[in-house]
């Protein structure tokens, strides 16, 4: 199957070569936006991320084949026979939706071209994500109207639209990383606690996120294996955001969120005959908008979540002016 590991990024390049598939580096450095490079041989997106920490982490995704990799300036990837990463990178601009739209129909393209139809898991990042771009529109919002016409003329070639993570970066431009398998079947679930995002309505933006609560995925080879991935959750119940300037308010709603969406209730509406709970999750990662808020955050995480789970925070600006807390995680 498919493997995570976050390692602190001071000792990345220890980490053996073998299986790498791709590998993304959450750093804290102050660059003006993602690189995206070669790195050990492999495809390695750089996210200044997080205000707070030095160091940052590598999240790292490692297969069982031979991988095999390829690409250009905008968009690398690396692939095995079974799975595939590819990330992408979008420069400083004064807007964002055709560059958006053509650099995720290249990756469609790509993913269609390679034969790993199956997109199960992406994520995205959006410099200034809550300010304007030239037109007056937030570039989280220009981000989704790009976003929502690659998947609109992609539909027919895709299995369906996969959990997401949309999210802010440090710096101007965009980034996004995604996986894709051959062979395994992939399901979209969504949350009956939150109107699908792909339903929310115009006072969100012209075009809405294109994003999944979350992606199972089955492997062709080993039937009882399954993995879940949590897509962004925050504190949204229906379309709403609630408890606005609450932080404790919004770590119960998306924890909440997050268990009900992993429940055999919610699972089963998506024929996913499985039941999960929060101690199951692992490789969290916890975004949130404000310093201040951490020890709050951390305290009803570390209740949460199992003691040993791998948790990683970091402080960045989330797609909704209001959101403070935005969780991810992962059924390994
Ligand atoms: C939300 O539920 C919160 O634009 O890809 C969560 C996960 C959010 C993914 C995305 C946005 C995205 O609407 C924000």
């Amino acid at each position: 199957m498919i493997n995570c590991s976050f390692v602190e990024t001071t000792r990345d390049a220890a980490a053996p070569r073998s299986g790498l598939l791709g590998q993304v580096i959450y750093g804290g450095h102050a660059q003006r936006g993602a690189v995206l490079e070669r790195l050990q041989g492999i495809p390695s997106l750089r996210l200044p991320m997080d205000r707070a920490q030095a160091e940052g982490f590598t999240e790292i995704w490692r297969v069982d084949g031979t991988v095999h990799e390829g690409g250009d300036e905008e968009l690398l990837y690396a692939h095995d026979g079974e799975f595939l990463f590819c990330a992408g990178i979008i420069p400083p601009a004064p807007r964002y939706a055709d560059a958006t739209r053509e650099l995720y129909l290249r990756a469609f393209d790509l993913v269609e071209r390679l034969g790993y139809p199956t997109i199960f898991r992406i994520w995205n990042f959006i410099g200034g994500i809550n300010a304007d771009n030239a037109d007056g529109l937030e570039n989280y919002r220009d981000f989704c109207r790009g976003r929502a016409e690659a998947f609109e003329a992609g539909q027919s070639r895709l299995h369906g639209m996969p959990a997401a993570t949309g999210i802010g970066m440090a710096g101007a431009g965009a980034a996004f990383y995604l996986l894709a398998c051959r062979s395994g079947a992939a399901a979209h679930i969504e949350n009956t606690r939150q109107v699908p995002a792909w339903q929310y309505p115009t006072q969100y933006g012209p075009r809405p996120p294109s994003f999944a609560r979350a992606s199972t995925l089955q492997g062709s080879s080993d039937q009882a294996s399954r993995m879940l991935f949590v897509s962004g959750t925050a504190s949204i119940l229906g379309h709403e955001t609630v408890h606005p300037d609450d932080i404790d308010g919004q770590c119960r709603v998306a924890i909440d969120n997050i268990a009900h969406l992993i429940s055999r209730e919610n699972l089963a509406l998506h024929g996913v005959a499985t039941a999960h709970a929060l101690r199951e999750l692992d490789f969290i990662k916890v975004y949130y908008r404000h310093g201040r808020d951490l020890a709050s955050i951390r305290a009803a995480c570390c209740h949460a979540f199992r003691p040993d789970a791998q948790i990683r925070y970091i402080e960045t600006d989330i797609c909704r002016a209001d959101l403070l807390v935005e969780i991810e995680a992962l059924v390994p």
